[in-house]
């Protein structure tokens, strides 16, 4: 079964607890939850990791570069947080590993808020993004996944 990964960071760790106005009510173990349910319904296996620290999200990124160099992984959806407007390094780290389908994904509209989060270090590296469809926005990414994946194999 191919693997795929749900990658969340900073503070996201906090989805459903504070903040409802402009995240929502949902909690992080409902997202992976419904998550690795949609994953295995294309017949994927799912992995879900969240972490506050960008050195573990970057070796991640790099774990499922390996799987993905060997056909067992098909990408990732990618909700870096607030490293999406400050880290170069999360850039260096999808563009690095050549070819891995990473979707980012934002609950909330980040063009509609403050104007630090209109940028991303993140974009120019995705292979699509996901904005303002509050937690849905994992699922709608884990389909644009798998329609991805569905061109590389025809
Ligand atoms: O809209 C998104 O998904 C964001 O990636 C969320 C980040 C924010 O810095 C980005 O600009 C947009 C913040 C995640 C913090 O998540 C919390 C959730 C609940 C309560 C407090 C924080």
């Amino acid at each position: 079964m191919k693997k795929v990964l749900l990658l969340n960071g900073p503070n996201l760790n906090l989805l459903g607890t504070r903040e409802p106005t402009q995240y929502g009510n949902t909690t992080l173990a409902d997202v992976e939850t419904q998550f690795v349910q949609a994953a295995a319904r294309m017949g994927w296996d799912a992995e879900c990791f969240q972490s506050n620290w960008e050195g573990a999200l970057i070796d991640k990124i790099h774990e499922y570069g390996q799987w993905f160099k060997v056909g067992q992984a098909v990408g990732v959806v990618f909700n870096p947080g607030a490293f999406t407007h400050t880290s170069i390094a999360l850039h260096d780290a999808i563009k690095g590993v050549d070819g891995l389908p990473v979707i980012e994904t934002h609950i909330s509209n980040v063009h509609a808020r403050e104007e630090f989060r209109h940028r991303s270090w993140v974009s120019p590296v995705a292979a699509g993004i996901v904005v303002g469809f509050g937690v849905d926005g994992y699922l709608l990414a884990l389909e644009g996944l798998h329609r991805i994946h569905q061109r590389s194999v025809s």
